[in-house]
């Protein structure tokens, strides 16, 4: 666009997420950014993905950021947009993705008046976001975007919101447009290569734990690389599953909720552990019972694109402030003379495979609707690079301890939120399939999670996206109940749900709906499902009648 003549506070917007190399953004319109759609309208090539509920819009900004490694962009309307995407915001926190939410403001005539819909963003977003900032003049919308895509994409990357006040979108300015962002990140230095070289070479059961945003696939094969040199045994981190080929003969198995035991025991017995990426919060650190506070007993070794996470709860014997790439790029480079740690690699895998085996529940018992052998099925018909959705529940265990995932090498497989928002798979489900229609996409939902952000099938029905959703039904909030199992047991209280039919909701968006009762259906319905997508471009819907009973993987209620 030109820079010479004035434009308008909204159209400054438009242009400048142009310059900052956004091509897609998700949203639900508001009369408080008008002339920001506007000034989109001018551009063809953007597109803008209109969801049901700002919620959806926020988690597809989210996955997005997390499928393509590109920022994130979501735009709504201020109060009640704003409050419906909070849930995205505090996604991205936790998450480390860099997402960039634009979002209407009062006019600067009437704010603190609680005039409509007012929000004081930067109270309301400030735990959350990276940076809260108002553009109050057009003139520096330029340099306040520009600013806010630097911040969300560099060091630990986040979420950023930016308030958009009426009359600031309203007025003109004659300014330039900004340069594109530049993400940048800190590299390690020699010395801290040495040290851990050093410690490397003096470990004798090391094991690395792999986890965090900003692995592009180049630092994917480098972390495999240099794990195959040293024959290191890798873990990943809760929902950072695909950084390590779950096919690999070094892989063993993923620290989070419902931990292989094997594999706590082994972090625990480990001299050597480290840690690339990950935070090392309650997920990761089995609820901070992995390692002593505040000095693990273990030689940790902390890599973290973000120095305030370094020492936050752990002092780390070695902790290096870095991004990913570098770091990756980095290991690969060490030598290794070192031979001694293959036996402690190929135990870990046999514990891993076996936590894969027939789960209790299944153990000498013939199962209506076997969940194992579902997951088993699909693997067998799905291509290794499928990428699988969820958002939180019990459902999601089945996916995380028996689904193999595929390596970020050749692309992100897994897109879920570490923060356990439910409702998230849906549409990160329905986001990729919009973005990557060449993938496989697969989401896994609970009956409670699907309905969540079940509206956003609409949107995939909009745009072409074309997940499989399998939906685990069994008529409640399957976690909570359990929770209430173990500490209340009996005492069911507010878990309990009641379903429309899944598979004719499904049907009345455009979607096919299929319903399964017991193991042998299921195989076919997945065809089915796959067929129809190949043949209509259409999502498909599966309900796993699931047994109520059957808790998690290993649990089950009796009688
Ligand atoms: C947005 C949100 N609300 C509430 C919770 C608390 N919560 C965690 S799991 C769960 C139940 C999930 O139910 P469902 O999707 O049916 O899965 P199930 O546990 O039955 O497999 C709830 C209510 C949450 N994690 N996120
Ligand atoms: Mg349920």
């Amino acid at each position: 666009m030109s820079q010479a003549t004035a434009r308008l506070g909204g159209h400054l917007v438009a242009d400048a997420l142009v310059s900052q190399g956004v091509s897609l953004a998700f949203g639900v319109p508001g009369e408080s950014y008008l002339s920001v759609l506007d000034g989109l309208y001018r551009h063809a090539d953007f597109r803008f993905i209109v969801t049901r509920h700002e919620g959806g819009a926020a988690f597809m900004a989210d996955a997005y950021a997390k499928l393509t490694g590109k920022p994130g962009v979501c735009l709504v309307t201020r109060g009640p947009g704003a409050t419906n995407a909070a849930i995205g915001i505090h996604t991205a926190q936790q998450d480390s993705t860099p997402l960039v939410l634009l979002v209407g403001q009062v006019g600067q005539d009437v704010v603190e008046r609680e005039a409509f819909q007012e929000i004081d963003y930067r109270r309301m977003f400030g735990s959350m976001a990276k940076w809260v900032a108002q553009i109050d003049q057009a003139e520096r919308v330029p340099e306040m975007v520009a600013h806010a895509f630097q911040l969300a994409t560099s060091g630990r990357p986040g979420p950023v919101v930016l308030a958009l006040p009426e009359d600031m979108l309203a007025a003109s300015a004659t300014v330039a447009d900004a340069r594109p962002h530049q993400p940048l990140q800190a590299s390690p230095s020699a010395a801290q290569l040495s040290q851990l070289t050093s410690l490397l070479h003096a470990a004798r059961q090391p094991i690395i734990i792999v986890g965090g945003s900003g692995w592009s696939r180049q630092a994917c094969a480098d972390l495999r690389l240099f794990a195959e040199a040293w024959q290191l045994p890798v873990a990943c981190a809760f929902r950072f599953q695909d950084l390590f080929d779950n096919q690999h003969p070094l892989y063993t198995g993923d620290v989070g909720i419902g931990i292989n035991p094997r594999l706590a025991e082994r972090l625990r017995q480990a001299d050597l552990v480290l840690c690339l990426g990950a935070r090392l919060g309650e997920m990761t650190s089995s609820g901070y019972s992995l390692f002593d506070i505040p000095i693990p007993r273990q030689q940790l070794v902390h890599v973290h694109a973000g120095v305030e996470e370094l020492g936050r709860v752990y002092q780390a014997a070695l902790m290096i402030n870095a991004g990913m790439a570098e770091m990756a790029g980095a290991l690969r480079l060490i030598p290794c003379r070192h031979a001694g740690y293959a036996a402690g690699a190929a135990a870990a895998r046999a514990d891993y495979e076996a936590w894969q085996g027939i789960p209790p529940i299944y153990q000498g018992r013939q199962a209506r609707l076997d969940l194992w052998q579902v997951v088993m099925e699909a693997r067998q018909q799905l291509p290794a690079d499928t990428l699988v959705c969820n958002g939180a529940g019990n459902f999601a265990s089945w996916a995380h301890r028996f689904w193999r995932y595929g390596s970020q090498e050749r692309g992100r497989c897994q897109l879920a939120p570490t923060s356990g928002a439910m409702g998230y798979g849906l549409p990160a489900g329905v986001m990729a399939s919009i973005v990557a229609p060449e993938r496989t996409v697969l989401v896994f939902a609970g009956d409670g999670d699907f309905l969540m952000n079940g509206q956003e099938l609409a949107t995939a029905l909009q745009y072409g996206g074309a997940p499989i959703v399998l939906l685990f039904n069994n008529g409640q909030y399957g976690t909570i109940r359990m929770h209430q199992e173990k500490h209340f047991p009996g005492r069911v209280y507010g878990t309990q749900l009641h379903n429309p039919d899944f598979a004719r909701y499904a049907e009345s968006f455009g979607a096919l709906g299929l319903v399964v009762e017991t193991t042998a259906q299921f195989g076919p319905a997945l065809s089915q499902a796959l067929a129809h997508r190949q043949q209509t471009g259409k999502p498909a819907l599966i309900e796993l009648r699931m047994d109520a009973a059957d808790l998690a993987p290993g649990l089950r209620l009796a009688g």
